[in-house]
This record gives C-alpha cells, sequence and structure tokens, in this order.
C-alpha cells in the first residue's frame, strides 16, 4: 500500500480519527519501517561496531561538515544551521537509517544509499581506552552502607512487546487505543454523546468527547476548536476569555470534552466548558513508609568532548557517601553516541558505540554497588528512535554492573510501597514549547506539566517526536504518576503539579557548537533528589 488513497480508505474503514495531514505524514513515516520495527533497528546495531571520522560523514545526509556534499529536507529550516547545506528525504523507500535526526521535524529522516555494513567498517581499535582517557579518575571515598531493601519494578515498557509494523493499520490501532483510553478517562467525569448526534440537538446543551484537529482564533476574535470522534467532526465556538484562554493551550492530536450548546440548526457548538482528562487536584503521590531518598539525573553523554568529568567525579564521591539515597534514576542518553547531529563527529573522545557504553558501564561500577540505577533510553542511545523506544540490547550492556537496570523510554517504574515513576527522555518537550506560549524550553517543567494535562507525554504527532505504531499507546499517562522524570532538553527545572512532583534534570554535558548554534544554554551536572517519606525535592548542583 503506498497511495494517499489507499491510506484514507484503510483509515475510512477503521473509522480512524486523523486528519489529511496525518494521513501524509503517516504515509511519509511508514515509508521507513527502520524507525518503528525494533527487529530491524537490534539488526543493524549488530554491524555497528567501529565509526571513524572518515565513514561518519556518510552515516547520513542530515550530518554535514564543511566539506560535505549537498543534501536535502522538506522543512529544513529548524534544522539547518547556518554552515550545514539542505537535506533531503524524497525518497525514503530505498533508504536506511540508523539514528536518525533526535528533534527533526516530520519528514527528516536519515539518508544513506549505502548499506549499514558498509557505512560501519570497522578501522579503528578503541580497545586501550580507558575511564582517565575520558576525565574519570579513581574515587577516593570508601562506600557508606545502605539498607538494602530497596525494590524496582517495571510496569509499563514495551521493551519485548513490540507488535508494531511499517503497515498503516498499525497507526490505526495506536490512534484508536489513544482515543479509547483518553475518552474513557473523561467519561468517569462527565457523560457525553457521540458527535454524529449533534445534528439533532439544535438547542441542547451536550457534550462530547473528542480528538482536537483544529484550535484557532477566527476572524471574529473568537477562538474555534474542532473535534473529532470515531463517528464524525464538529466544530465549538468559544466566546469567553477564561475558556480561549485554555483553548490557546491545546494541541492537535489530544483528547478533550467540550460542554456547550448546540445552535438550533444543528450546524455548531456554543462552547460553555472544556474538561482535560488532567490528574485532579485532590491528588496525592504514595509515600514511602521508611527514611529513603531516590536521585535523578540526566544526559550523561559520555563520548562527547563536552562531558562535565571534573562534576561526574564530585558526583560519584558524593553520592558513594550519601547512604540515604537507594535508587538513582538516569532519564537516557547516557552516552554521546554517534550520527546523532551535523558536525557531531568533531566532539567525539570515543568513536565506537560498544566503546561508549563499555566505558560509561565502567563508570557506573564507581556508583555503590546496592544504588539501584535505572536508565532509559533517549534519542543518543543504539536503539530505534521511535517511541516507545526499547531498553537497550544486551549486547551493549554487558559490561554495566548488575546493580543497573535498563528501561525503555517511556517506562512506568515502581519503587517502594507502590511509588510510581514515570520515567521518559521528553523528545516531546521541544514541541511543548514551540507550540505552548506558556511553556518554555529554559523552564522545562512547563512543558511537562502540561503533559500531566493532557495524560500524554507526546500529543502533537508528528513534531520533534516520531512514534512507533504499537497496537497501544505507551505514551498516554494511564495511571497518574507520584513522580514524572525526563531530561533531553539539558534545561534543568522542579515543580509540583496537582501532586505530581516534575523533574527535568538537565545534562552533565557542556554547550556544543550545535547548541550554541541553536540557542541552547544548557543546566551541567544538577541532581534532584525526592525525600521519598515527606516528597519534598531538593538540588544539589556539581557544576
Ligand atoms: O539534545 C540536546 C539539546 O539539543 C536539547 O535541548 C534538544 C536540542 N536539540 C537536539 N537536536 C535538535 C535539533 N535538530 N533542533 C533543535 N534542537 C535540537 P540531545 O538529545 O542531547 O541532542
Ligand atoms: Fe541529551
Ligand atoms: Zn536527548
Amino acid at each position: 500500500m503506498s497511495s494517499t488513497e489507499s491510506i484514507s480508505s484503510v483509515f475510512a474503514e477503521a473509522k480512524l480519527l486523523v486528519q489529511p495531514s496525518t494521513v501524509e505524514y503517516i504515509k511519509e513515516q511508514s515509508n521507513n519501517p527502520i524507525l518503528f520495527s525494533e527487529e530491524i533497528v537490534s539488526s543493524i546495531s549488530n554491524d555497528v561496531s567501529t565509526v571513524t571520522k572518515e565513514n561518519i560523514e556518510n552515516l547520513d545526509i542530515s550530518v554535514t561538515t564543511e566539506d560535505s556534499e549537498e543534501t536535502t529536507t522538506e522543512d529544513s529550516e529548524e534544522t539547518t544551521t547556518e554552515d550545514s547545506e539542505e537535506t533531503t528525504t524524497e525518497d525514503s523507500e530505498e533508504t536506511t537509517s540508523v539514528n536518525p535526526n533526535p528533534t527533526g521535524e516530520k519528514g527528516e529522516q536519515m539518508v544513506s544509499s549505502d548499506t549499514p555494513e558498509e557505512l560501519y567498517e570497522s578501522t579503528i581499535d578503541e580497545d586501550d581506552k580507558h575511564l582517565d582517557d575520558i576525565g574519570i579518575f579513581t574515587p577516593e571515598t570508601e562506600c557508606v552502607p545502605r539498607s538494602g531493601d530497596t525494590n524496582v519494578e517495571i510496569k509499563k515498557d514495551v521493551t519485548g512487546q513490540s507488535t508494531g509494523t511499517d503497515e498503516f493499520e498499525d497507526f490505526v490501532k495506536l490512534f484508536n487505543d489513544r482515543f479509547d483510553k483518553l475518552k474513557n478517562i473523561l467519561s468517569q467525569r462527565v457523560s457525553s454523546i457521540p458527535i454524529e448526534a449533534l445534528s439533532d440537538s439544535g438547542g441542547k446543551q451536550v457534550t462530547i468527547i473528542g480528538r482536537v484537529l483544529e484550535s484557532r482564533t477566527t476572524q471574529s476574535n473568537n477562538r474555534l476548536v474542532v473535534l473529532e470522534d470515531r463517528t464524525g467532526e464538529f466544530a465549538a465556538v468559544f466566546t469567553d476569555e477564561k475558556e480561549q484562554k485554555i483553548t490557546e493551550e491545546l494541541l492537535e492530536g489530544e483528547v478533550i470534552a467540550i460542554e456547550g450548546e448546540v445552535s438550533g440548526n444543528g450546524e455548531i457548538m456554543f462552547g460553555n466548558d472544556i474538561m482535560l482528562p488532567e490528574v485532579p487536584p485532590r491528588n496525592k503521590p504514595t509515600k514511602a513508609d521508611r527514611p529513603v531518598k531516590a536521585a535523578f539525573i540526566s544526559d550523561i553523554h559520555i563520548g562527547a568532548d563536552t562531558f562535565a568529568s571534573e562534576c561526574w567525579n564530585d558526583f560519584v564521591e558524593w553520592i558513594r557517601q550519601e547512604g540515604e539515597i537507594e535508587y538513582l534514576f538516569i532519564a537516557g542518553d547516557v552516552i554521546e553516541g554517534i550520527g546523532v547531529y551535523p558536525g557531531q563527529e568533531d566532539i567525539l573522545t570515543v568513536v565506537d558505540m560498544y566503546k561508549q557504553y563499555d566505558l560509561c558501564g565502567e563508570a557506573f561500577k564507581q556508583l555503590p554497588d546496592n544504588l539501584e540505577i535505572i536508565v532509559c533510553t533517549g534519542n543518543h542511545d543504539m536503539v530505534r528512535l521511535a517511541e516507545p523506544q526499547p531498553a537497550l540490547p544486551d549486547k551493549f550492556t554487558n559490561n554495566f554492573p548488575d546493580n543497573v537496570t535498563f528501561t525503555g523510554n517511556p517506562a512506568t517504574v515502581e519503587i517502594e510501597n507502590g511509588i510510581t515513576i514515570e520515567f521518559y527522555h521528553g523528545m516531546s518537550i521541544n514541541g511543548f514549547t514551540d507550540t505552548i506560549p506558556s511553556a518554555d524550553v529554559m523552564d522545562p517543567t512547563t512543558a511537562m506539566k502540561h503533559m500531566v494535562k493532557k495524560r500524554h507525554l507526546a500529543p502533537l504527532y508528528g513534531y520533534n517526536t516520531r512514534i512507533a505504531p504499537e497496537e497501544k499507546d505507551y505514551l498516554v499517562l494511564e495511571e497518574i504518576p507520584d513522580i514524572l522524570h525526563s531530561g533531553h532538553v539539558h534545561t534543568f527545572g522542579t515543580d509540583t503539579y496537582n501532586g505530581v512532583s516534575l523533574l527535568n534534570t538537565g545534562a552533565w554535558q557542556y554547550q556544543t557548537d550545535f547548541q550554541e548554534k541553536m540557542n541552547i544554554v544548557p543546566t551541567v551536572a544538577n541532581v534532584s533528589i525526592i525525600d521519598l517519606e515527606s516528597f519534598e525535592i531538593s538540588t544539589k548542583s556539581f557544576s
């Protein structure tokens, strides 16, 4: 199936709630199965051994250097820098990609005509690299004893459960599952009627639940929101300022309820109220019944010359002596990876990804051996880029100590007596901060708050975040987490919203030239700590 018509007919048959631009996007994405299939990406990773400066430039066309060849992409504005060339993705059917640009816009993909085997011919032996070559030194302090009464359970994770292929039907299942789950949350609070019944409800006060297709200001300065459910679509107009403000923060793809009066002719609704599936204000976190703390960090980027090794060494000495911290959560990007963004080759101190993971494992052996370390994947890790990402395959984790648990991205992790952590690298955060006026990338919890309101980690389809067509939507916050932990944007912030602790834990990497061009000012070497008995959040800085 490759034409738009046939995709539309699949959706029509399945009564999928989807708009034409999404159909277009899905068409592009489904031509690139490698983004979605866990199996295919793993098999490529098997062939990835060592990359050299010479062959890394062939990795993809979005990796550009001064003397690299011209490349193009459909919406290049967001991702090309002054001195990089344009990039193209017309021909995605023939392409292979390993780790596509992490936060690129829709349609942008890493493309190469070479086979993965040719791209990753091993030419450098990095066996002799040790921790001190990347600035990590042997700790001087002893580890203080810890209780050892920890427990970690993974409650939701795609790892090993992936069902998605590149078939359009799988996208249908994904969208339907999202709609059903969010509608279910809303249905516990309001009773709604199907959209098809609106035409016979002229003059009546009703509630509908639907997926947001559009939210915009009309010529007469009112706000118009179009919702769709499985039976049709309908527009609601908002004239009241309070509701208008709410509509300004709606994203295409989220599921909401609107209450209002249907016009006499049954053609439009005058909206009175908007309800999001959000976590209720009375929500309270589950607390530990013993004195125990958890620490949270993200984005270590081992293998980059911008890795803040001296801060890391101080952190290691500190945590070895901090006996109350029994859990350490690391929200992705533990290594720098390869071929992730234009010019990355210039900042690599370790060019072999296996070696990057090896050194990372070695570094983790310096952390206390009865500290529970939980690590999710990120866009610099060697798994598929599309979310939900699976956990790191065993071939990359051989050198990590036994106290490390690897999860997919996102994952729901339960510790102690039922404290849940929604663990999400955070690739969607840029999408929130670029589109919601009140969300600011320098204050990342302003975006994470919307995840809790919308009960979805990445509602904006195709914007910054690639979503794999799994038969269920792992990005829905079906259960209310006690803690939502992310990274990715390299900026730091903590907050609490309706009883949910929101943490974005910055990075252990100084600003790269690429980030400077993108105007990203990272917060380096901060650790968030939650006292799990009181749920008090504190921050310790090592910068
Ligand atoms: O992300 C590090 C930071 O860089 C984070 O703020 C996102 C941002 N980033 C990464 N790639 C892009 C592109 N292509 N455009 C805009 N911003 C980007 P990391 O995942 O560590 O690379
Ligand atoms: Fe990162
Ligand atoms: Zn990242």
